[in-house]
């Protein structure tokens, strides 16, 4: 038996805006009333996990478990096939500034950079195919929890394009476009992203069976 989402409230149990505002886009049409973990005031977690799915089941948890309320968390990141699926599960951690490199934060500029710098050190010939991926985790308060995993094939360029999104998206083209996803009206982008592949498994199973 599927676990379903109970109306009213729900946590998105993300602190990243671009994220919470794509989230917010794809769940509008489904009549729920969410609440972000930052006004909440709930903790980031530690992300110790080595996958995706382990990754948003942590902080899916950590929300239902701290607010009481059923919680969704999104774990997502960019894989380059020539760099052996890196920064993967990273791509948020390859952003965070050194001591040496500024003020602490993160710097995506600096993280599409070091991808570029690998890239190019392996080569003018080198593949450039890339993947998104999402994972969206949900938890109920009692422990029950469900995954859904989406992504986009595509490929890095270089030099960034594009002020729509955030994140990585200047560098990702999607297949079968010629525009980086920071260049793509935003309704495209919830149309073939992989937080939309994600979204339409969960939809299907939540809202649709
Ligand atoms: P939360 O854990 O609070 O949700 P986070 O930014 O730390 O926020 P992740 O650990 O899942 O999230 O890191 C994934 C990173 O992958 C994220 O910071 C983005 O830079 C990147 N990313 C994920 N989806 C993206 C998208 O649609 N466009 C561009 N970059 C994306």
């Amino acid at each position: 038996m599927v676990r379903r989402l109970g109306p009213g409230k729900l946590v998105i149990a993300t602190h990243n805006a671009g994220k919470l505002k794509e989230i917010g886009a794809l769940l509008d049409p489904y009549g729920l009333e969410c609440i972000s973990a930052g006004s909440l005031g709930l903790p980031e977690p530690p992300e110790t996990g080595t996958t995706f799915a382990e990754n948003a089941l942590i902080k899916a948890r950590t929300a239902a478990e701290a607010s009481g309320i059923q919680a969704l968390a999104d774990d997502s990141g960019l894989s380059v096939a020539a760099l052996d699926g890196r920064p993967g599960v990273y791509t948020a951690d390859w952003a965070e500034r050194q001591w040496f490199e500024g003020p602490p934060g993160r710097d995506w500029y600096m993280a599409m950079g070091k991808i570029e710098g690998l890239l190019a050190e392996m080569g003018p010939d080198t593949p450039r195919n890339a993947r998104f991926c999402c994972t969206l985790a949900l938890a109920w308060p009692d422990g029950e929890s469900a995954i859904y995993e989406g992504r986009v094939e595509g490929t890095v360029t270089w030099p960034p394009r594009g002020e729509l999104g955030f994140g990585y998206d200047p560098v990702f083209v999607p297949q079968g476009h010629e525009q980086t996803f920071a260049e793509i009206d935003p309704e495209e982008k919830h149309r073939i992203s992989h937080r939309a592949d994600a979204f339409a498994k969960l939809v299907a199973e939540q809202f649709e069976s």
